[in-house]
């Protein structure tokens, strides 16, 4: 079976740990003193499912200062899903995340996509009620929210797996409704 890239497009505001979440879900570790992202960074993953399916995930990372942001079409551009990331302990992240959603959607239309909360080891500074978030992503057709924490190695799975499944199974319906 062939193998196939699905590129994924990390999007959120800077310092809410986004290449922490790329790194520690392709399979590196938590960097204390992460860089701050200059541009754009790839990060890449392969996986096997249990049918035998390989795919590769490259995970496309933004840097978050604004003077980056002239670079978000084009990290955008051919991007399967998106992940949204913000920081449970700031809430103008959150906030941010509305931005976010406006210029993936006019760049790319309706696109799988889901909501994750970092940083859920410092539970004692939440900003974001759960509920609110949870709320945010129904709203807007989000395919689900997460919480983890890319420190602690708290299900920063989770929300990949979650929307790369059902990117693939998207693709299968789609490979095989045009096949009849
Ligand atoms: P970004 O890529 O979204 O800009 P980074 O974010 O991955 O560079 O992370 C920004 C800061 O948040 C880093 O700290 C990093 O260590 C920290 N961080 C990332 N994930 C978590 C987490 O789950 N919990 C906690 N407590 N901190 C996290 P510094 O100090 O280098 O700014
Ligand atoms: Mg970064």
């Amino acid at each position: 079976m062939s193998t196939s890239v699905i590129k994924l497009s990390l999007c959120g505001p800077g310092g809410v740990g986004k290449t922490s979440l790329a790194r520690v879900f392709t399979g590196g570790s938590f960097n204390e003193s992460e860089r701050i992202t200059v541009g754009i960074q790839h990060f890449f993953k392969k996986l096997r499912w249990v049918n035998g399916t390989e795919v590769t995930i490259s995970i496309w990372d933004l840097g978050g200062e604004h003077r980056f942001f002239f670079l978000a079409p084009a990290f955008l551009r051919g991007a399967r899903g998106v992940v949204y990331v913000f920081d449970i302990t700031r809430e103008e992240t959150f906030i941010e995340i509305e931005n976010w959603r406006r210029v993936v959607e006019d760049t790319l239309g309706p696109i799988p996509a889901v909501l994750v909360g970092n940083k859920k080891d410092l539970e004692s500074l939440r900003m974001v009620p759960r509920e609110t978030a949870l709320e945010y992503a129904r709203a807007h057709n989000l395919l689900g929210y997460f919480e983890v924490s890319a420190k602690q190695l708290i299900e920063v799975e989770d929300p990949f797996l979650f929307l790369i499944k059902y990117i693939l199974d998207k693709r299968r319906e789609y490979e095989q409704g045009s096949s009849h």
